[in-house]
Parts: structure tokens; sequence; C-alpha cells
């Protein structure tokens, strides 16, 4: 990495201000050549006995805004939807231009003048798409989204008692301002929903679905091996860890929003505002209907309910016919049992997400899911009238916060289990791995079998960093949940003569359903959440396999605040071998939060042949944490089996001669083991 990619952070800090507005804390300056914003408070905030860097941006014949296509159509200070088909063409053309770049320093100075003539979202979208891909900017790192939008995340009345600090302090003091944002969030606890709010409103989980959405776009000309299936697989799980979670607080599953004609029950009033200029995003109130939208501000057709309840119908006709109609009138058969081509599943995921350049008949089966985000971000407001913002619903990194998320994902994801069902259970053959034997397993944390602890731990950011408070550094102080690291044991024994790779595939789950009895297999079957999923080499006879929990293969390394990032020096071999890529379910989130007497809950691992789920790949290189959710960059998914596997598909009547009714009947085979295991909640704070 160097200097010139290091540089690209600072065009992350204050997205709503002028670029001329000196960064880190006044040591940064881009010095834009016949800049008619330029501030006049930049005069004064230079300087100040530290030293600073001046970044020359010259101006540049090159980069007419008039050749941004419709990237200037998003009003600034409003926000930006990429389930908006319109924004997605305004991201899709300012990404465009910043990718014709030719290195570096080229992409600083273009991007440096096109800041602040487009929406601050798509520019800081614009920009994060662009590093991800560009080779040339492979080692780059993108600062965590918590500091570059602060008012995405933490509630206004936090940012506001920041700012009231300092208006009342002297003016000469410099000390940061720490601000708390506890356990209170955006409700309180008269309603149940609200009980979970700490959980919605994690920072690292928004953070994960924003970058998730980053890395797998639709509309992008981005065709990501198993893109689709993947967009399946990745919310499915989402919607099992918070079932997960729902059970440990005694509260039902997740209800699918199935008739969208009837009132939602639960509102969401996020209080966040969408910059510090005070502008709040949509609210809604209990009892709100989806509504047909009509606005006329972003450029898109009316869409009506029925115009969703239609593509829903044609698209469970597909799912139960076993084929699509594709835009030529040709059947694409959906099977999931493939040997070229792309999986059923993958087919219904471009349509039903939908991309509309991989959508086998896009005009067809139409824009359901991205739809039932607009419609739902905008039900409080449907036509304007109030000249009201769009809610959370709308934007990948708040969506998460509300709870019809969750009801409307649960749609989504009944339509692909709808699918899933169709597929012939996994033979005894598939499921099977001769040879190989789990003698035993067990959890290991501090010392102590079986029992895992969790609790509340706090994490700061910089909220100055996207937010101008006057030159003064502003932190906050996020609390959240966690968990103290554990090791998984795993005792197997290869019958073989030579070594066998194989692939360790773990899960887990609640053991009891929310009425307290153990449940069917069908019933745990998509509560199962992955943990981790690795490759070893078993020598002959016995094997003892430790894993640590930090290791999983879901999660990400934690988020990187500016600060992390100016500390590492470009030139390092650290900085070049660092893992950029930053997706992956937030390691803080990767256990339930189980209950403070203890919470009983089953592992499942199940070894298969690392030779038959091995994927050839081209590449070596590129980031691969959180590697489940995320994939390897510019690789091949690096696992053949279909995702979720074994418990993507109903299972089959009989194992080894006897009835399958429970998830343990799967552990009769040698190659497969569940285990019990108790999560106890902390209230206290961890170490
Ligand atoms: Cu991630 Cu709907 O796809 O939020």
């Amino acid at each position: 990495m160097d200097k010139s990619q290091k540089n690209l952070m600072y065009l992350f800090e204050l997205p709503y201000d002028s670029i001329s507005l000196p960064r880190s804390g006044g040591k940064i300056h881009f010095d834009v050549e016949n800049d008619v914003s330029r501030p006049p408070v930049v005069a004064t905030r230079l300087g100040g006995g530290i030293p600073v860097e001046t970044m020359p941006v010259p101006d540049r014949g090159d980069v007419p805004l008039q050749n941004l296509g419709t990237a200037t159509t998003v009003p600034l200070g409003s926000p930006f939807s990429f389930f908006i088909k319109t924004h997605r063409q305004a991201a899709k053309d300012l990404c465009d231009v910043f990718m014709k770049t030719k290195n570096a320093e080229d992409l600083l100075q273009v991007a440096a003048r096109v800041h602040g003539h487009v929406n601050e979202t798509l520019y800081i979208y614009a920009l994060s798409f662009v590093i991800l891909r560009k080779k040339e900017l492979r080692n780059s790192r993108l600062p965590s989204i918590i500091e570059v939008f602060p008012g995405k995340f933490i509630l206004q009345e936090k940012l506001m008692e920041a700012q009231l600090e300092i208006n009342r302090s002297d003016p000469n003091e410099s000390t940061p301002i720490v601000v708390e944002h506890g356990l209170e969030f955006a409700g309180t606890q008269l309603k149940p929903e609200h009980r979970l709010s700490y959980w919605r409103e994690d920072y690292g989980i928004n953070a994960h679905h924003w970058h998730w959405h980053l890395v797998y776009p639709i509309d992008m000309d981005v065709n990501r091996d198993r893109k689709g299936e993947l967009f399946y697989y990745m919310h499915q799980q989402m919607i099992a860890r918070y079932d997960m979670e729902r059970l440990c607080l005694g509260l039902p599953r997740v209800q699918k929003l199935e008739n969208w004609r009837a009132p939602i029950d639960d509102g969401y009033f996020s209080k966040l505002t969408v910059n510090n200029s005070g502008r709040a995003w949509g609210t809604r109130q209990d009892d709100t209907k989806m509504q047909d939208f009509q606005r006329n501000d972003f450029g898109l057709d009316f869409t009506e309910v029925t115009d969703l309840e239609i593509w829903r119908s044609r698209i469970l006709d597909a799912i139960h016919q076993g084929f699509m109609i594709d835009s030529q009138g040709e059947r694409v058969i959906l099977s999931d049992d493939v040997t070229s081509g792309k999986r059923g599943i993958d087919i219904l995921g471009d349509v039903l997400e939908s991309d509309s350049n991989i959508s086998v008949n896009s005009r067809y089966y139409g824009d359901l899911h991205n739809m039932g985000h607009v419609l739902l971000a905008f039900s409080h407001d449907p036509d304007f009238a109030h000249k009201e913002e769009m809610a959370v619903m709308g934007d990948t990194a708040t969506a998460m916060r509300d709870p019809v998320f969750y009801r409307w994902h649960k749609f989504v994801d009944d339509t692909f289990q709808e699918y899933k069902l169709m597929q012939k259970p996994y033979t005894e053959e598939q499921l099977n791995l001769s040879g190989v034997k789990i003698e035993r397993v067990g959890v290991v944390r501090n010392n102590e079998a079986d029992v895992l602890h969790t609790g509340w731990n706090t994490r700061l950011f910089e909220a100055s960093r996207g937010l101008d408070f006057n030159g003064r550094s502003v932190m906050v102080r996020l609390t959240h949940l966690d968990h103290e690291p554990f090791n998984y044991h795993l005792q197997v024994n290869n019958s073989g003569k030579g070594a066998k790779d194989v692939t360790v595939r773990a899960f887990l789950a609640p053991k009891l359903n929310a009425r307290g009895q153990e449940m069917s297999f069908m019933e745990q079957r998509i509560l199962w959440a992955e943990m981790d999923k690795f490759t070893v080499s078993l020598k002959p006879g016995s094997n003892h396999i430790v894993r640590s929990s930090k290791d999983s293969s879901i999660t990400n390394t934690e988020e990187l605040t500016f600060r992390d990032l100016e500390n590492v020096d470009p030139e390092s071999p650290a900085a070049a071998a660092f893992n950029f890529c930053g997706c992956g379910w937030p390691q803080h989130m990767l256990l339930p939060r189980g209950r403070p007497e203890g919470m009983a809950f089953q592992l499942f691992f199940m070894l298969t042949d690392y030779a038959q789920d091995k994927v050839t790949q081209r590449t070596t290189q590129g980031c691969a944490n959180g590697v489940s959710f995320c994939g390897i960059q510019d690789a091949k998914y690096p696992d053949t089996r279909p995702m979720g596997f074994p418990f993507d598909r109903r299972p089959p009547r009989q194992l080894l001669g006897r009835d399958v009714n429970i998830a343990a009947d799967y552990a009769r085979l040698d190659n497969a083991y569940i285990h019990d295991i108790s999560i106890k909640f902390l209230a206290d704070k961890l170490n």
C-alpha cells in the first residue's frame, strides 16, 4: 500500500462537509484548486501547532460534472437507497467514472473534485465499491462505516448531547468529548420487540449488512460466483440468528410478513438523522399498512402492492412447476442437483432479490425483494404528501434496526425454503464419510467445558470523523453484546491408511422451542446457524483438533477505525498482507445471548470429504475473512456443496435403517456429532 492509497481514506471523512475542511484533527488538508465551496473556517482550523499535510487537487478538465451521468440526480443531504433502481443507476454511473481512473493518486484527485457534488451516501458507496474492485488498490482499507456515517448508527439525541457540551465549553478546550450510548436504544421495554433493540441496533450487524451488499451488489455488472445463492444463504442465516436471540428472550420466532394488505403491528422510530442538519429518517406508526408507492421524487415507476403480489405468485408458480420462463419464453429448469450451470437456488436468488441484469426474466418476475424494502420504507408517506424522508428499511446500513426487516426477510426466506423443500433429500451416501469417526467434541472456555459466557462490552468510535463538531473530537462509547472466546475440541479417528483432508462444518441451534419442547428435525432445520467451516488434514489414527472461536468462517476482524488505519505504516509488509475487505458477521455477535441461568443449545458437527468439497481456484489471492458469508475476493465460493448443507434440505426418511425425526438422528453417522452446551448471559461487563 502506498501513501496515496492510505490518503484515500481521508475522502471518507466528513462526507457532508466541504472537501476543503481539514481532516484527521486538522492534520490533513485537501487544497482543491478553484473550489467554490471552500468555507471561510478553513484557515482558522488549519495549523494550530500541528504540522499540516496538504494534498493539492488540481482543477482538472477531465471530470466535468455533466459526465457523471445520473449520479447528480440524487439530492444532497437526503437518504440514498440501493433498493431503488434509479439510485442503483446513479451509483453505477459514478462507479464507472471512478473505475476509469489510472491509479490511487488519480482516483484521489477525481474523487476529491466530485466530493460535494453528489449525494453523500452515494459518494461513499461508489468510492468503497471502486476501492474493493480496482486491482491496484488491492491493499487499501476502508474505514468503518460507523465513523463515516455516525448518524446512521447513533441516535440524534446522543450526537446533540456532544454538540451541546461543545457549545457550553471553553472554545480553547481540545480534549475529546465522550458520549455513552447504552442499552436504552430507540424504544422502551413496553413493547416486547424492543427487548431485542440491543441486537437489531448493534453497530456490527448493521455495518456487516452494509458491507455485504457492497461486496454483492445488484445491477452493477457484478456477477460473482453464486451471488444469488449467497443472497439467500446470508439472509437466511441472519434470520436464524435473530430467531435464536428471540428464543433467548422468551419471544416466539419471527412471523413472516405475508399479508401485505393487513396493518403491520410494530412501528419503528429510529431517532436517527440523515446528517447533522437535523433531517430525520422517516418513521412508521404501529399498525401502518404497506402502501402503493406513488412518489415522484425518485424517477421510479409507481409500484402497487398488487404488483408485488403478482410477482410473488409468478415466482411461487415457477418454484412449484420446477422451472422459470426466460425472456425468450424458454424454460429454465430449477434444480439444486446440477452438474453444470447454475443451481436452481442461485437462479431463484437472482430473480427474487433481484438483479435485473442477471434475472432470467426481470420483466416477468419483477423486483420483489427490493420493492418490498421500498414500499415498507415509504409506508408513512407513500405519495410524498408530507415531504417525509425514507425510513430506515431503505438503507442497507440501517434496515436491520427495524423489526419489519426480519418479517420481510422471513417472507423472502420462506419463498426460498418453499423451493428447497422441493429438492430431493440428501442420500445416506451424500451425508456419510466412511473411515472417519468423530469420537468426542466439546467447547472449552477458560478451562471450563461446555458452558459459554456472554455479557456486555463497549467499543469506542470517533463520531467526529464523519460529522463536524466545530473541529472538536467527539468519541462515542457503544455498548454491545459480546462473549468470552472459546475453543472447539474434536477427537476424530481416521481408520484409513493415509492422511485424509476433511471439511469440518459446525452449527449451533437452541435445543428447545418457544414452548420448551425438543424440536423435530424440520422445526429446528432452519434455526441452525453456521459457526464455522474449515479444512483439516487427518492423519491415520487418532486426531485432536482444536479451533478457536475467533477463527470462525463467518466473522470479520473487528471494524477498523480511522485511527487504526492511520497507525498502520503503509510501507510495512504487515499492511500489504492485511485483510482489508472487512466483510463478515461481527465477532462480538457470534454467540446468541443465552440466559442468566444458562440456556440449552446444541452444537452439530459434520465432516465431509474435502476432495469433493474443494473448488479449483485460479487465484489464491484476495481477502477471505467471513468467507462463508462473503466468499473470497476475485475467486469462486470455496465449497462445492449447496450453502447450508446438510440442513438446507428435508432429511431422508431413514438413515442407517432407522427413521429420521430429530437432528440427533444425523449423528448416527460416524462423521457427525451432536453435543449439548449451555450459554450463560452474565449481566456484568466482560473483561
Ligand atoms: Cu440485505 Cu433485504 O437484502 O436487506
